[in-house]
């Protein structure tokens, strides 16, 4: 295994990630190995490493000193690097068939060595060339279930539930999700991006101060609510999917915050398919159904058979902190969709729609759920009335 102390940072380049690699351990010794740069997200640069004779392969993942979706004008420190490993070996403990396996993790380099899963598909690019995935929904139920009970008081235990949120505070990239997400969609900033087709409704958006209200009081529950360790970016980038598997990747924006946030992220984008994707319209609607009921029975479960706060076992609190998770997730979805849709790093599943017409009307459709989804989401109890409401938006 490498020696880390001696380690000063430096961006990686495919030769020098293939060196890197083959001090690892996880190699044949002298084993001629490959490296690509594969990485297509907003910040990392992510090398599959092979080994040219036998096909085994890695991950080597390393966080840049800045946003690569903007550049270096964006500067943005290391420390997601450790983060992100400590979180997938946190969540690789609750669900290990649902997360990537971590081989080594070094903090000066900002470097984490994980399983490759290439044989499975970012499941957003799926989606797009028309895969349905029949088990995301329910892995997907049972990873919130999982991680949302085992880390939050109910599953952990307050004591150590309280040094789990010191040691997660993360706050430059929860200064992004507060900005990208609450703030910039909501006001005229320079971070917005949108057609200039829709700027009738976006400019609705910046008037409606009912609008802004309920987005300010989702906000204040992000900044203020620790009730579990989220994920902190689960869209449809971040899982990779087959028939069989599901895997969630990329948890760099890992934080204590309220749990509906996670749940939200996952409505949000599989509604995205909802809106776009005709043919499969009731699948991705059953998607987002069986991802609720599976995460309600699961934490169910969960909460009458491993709680450690035993003055909370009463129905009545499980059935109050469900509500509660459901009405915060539909609120965060609505978030979600718009800023994916008017603000920084939108999402392919409506910027790849070929017809302008068309793409237009997609959008609007995702800013009018988006608006209802943040406004109504008190009218909204249960999954069937949201199923109907969305059905509804998309006719
Ligand atoms: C500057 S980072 C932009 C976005 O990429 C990440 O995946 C998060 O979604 C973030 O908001
Ligand atoms: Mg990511």
């Amino acid at each position: 295994m490498i020696g880390t102390t001696h380690l000063a940072y430096e961006p990686l380049t495919e030769s020098s990630a293939a060196a890197f690699a083959s001090q690892l351990g996880i190699f044949e010794e002298g084993a001629i190995l490959a490296s690509n740069e594969i990485g297509d997200g907003n910040l990392n640069l992510v090398f599959r490493i092979t080994d040219k004779q036998t096909g085994k392969s890695i991950i080597l993942k390393q966080a840049l000193p800045y946003a690569k979706v903007v550049g270096e004008s964006w500067p943005l420190t290391l420390q997601r690097a450790k983060i992100e490993s400590e979180a997938l070996k946190i969540f690789g403990k609750m669900c290990p068939d649902l997360v990537p396996a971590v081989y080594f993790s070094d903090e000066q380099m900002a470097i984490t060595a994980m399983e490759d899963l290439s044989s499975l598909s970012i499941a957003r690019t799926g989606f797009i060339q028309g895969k349905t995935y029949p088990l995301l929904s329910s892995h997907l139920g049972q990873y919130l279930a999982k991680t949302l009970f085992y880390t939050s008081d109910y599953g952990l235990g307050t004591d150590k539930k309280r040094l789990l949120v010191k040691e997660f505070t993360n706050p430059e990239l929860c200064k992004i999700t507060e900005d990208l997400i609450f703030t910039d969609p909501f006001f005229d900033s320079a971070t917005n991006s949108f057609e200039e087709e829709l700027r009738s409704e976006v400019e609705k958006i910046w008037s409606d101060e009912e609008l802004k209200f309920h987005a300010s009081l989702l906000k204040k529950s992000f900044l203020t609510e620790t009730e579990a360790l989220l994920h902190g970016d689960l869209h449809t980038g971040s899982i990779f999917a087959s028939e069989n598997e599901t895997k969630v990747i990329d948890p760099e924006f890992a934080f204590y915050g309220p749990a509906g946030f996670d749940i939200g992220q996952v409505f949000a984008n599989l509604a995205f398919q909802v809106i776009v994707n005709e043919k499969d319209r009731d699948t991705f609607l059953g998607h987002i159904g069986t991802t609720w009921t599976t995460f309600v029975a699961e934490f169910t479960t969960l909460w009458k058979t491993e709680n450690k706060e035993i003055h909370s076992i009463g129905e009545q609190l499980l059935s109050f902190n469900l509500q509660k998770f459901f009405t915060d997730a539909l609120g965060f979805a609505g978030c979600e969709m718009i800023r994916r849709t008017i603000g920084l790093a939108h999402v392919a599943d409506l910027d790849t729609v070929e017809d302008k017409l068309r793409r237009i009307e997609t959008k609007k459709q995702a800013i009018s759920i988006g608006k209802m989804l943040i406004k109504d989401r008190e009218e909204i109890k249960t999954i069937s009335d949201f199923l109907s409401v969305l059905h509804e938006f998309v006719g």
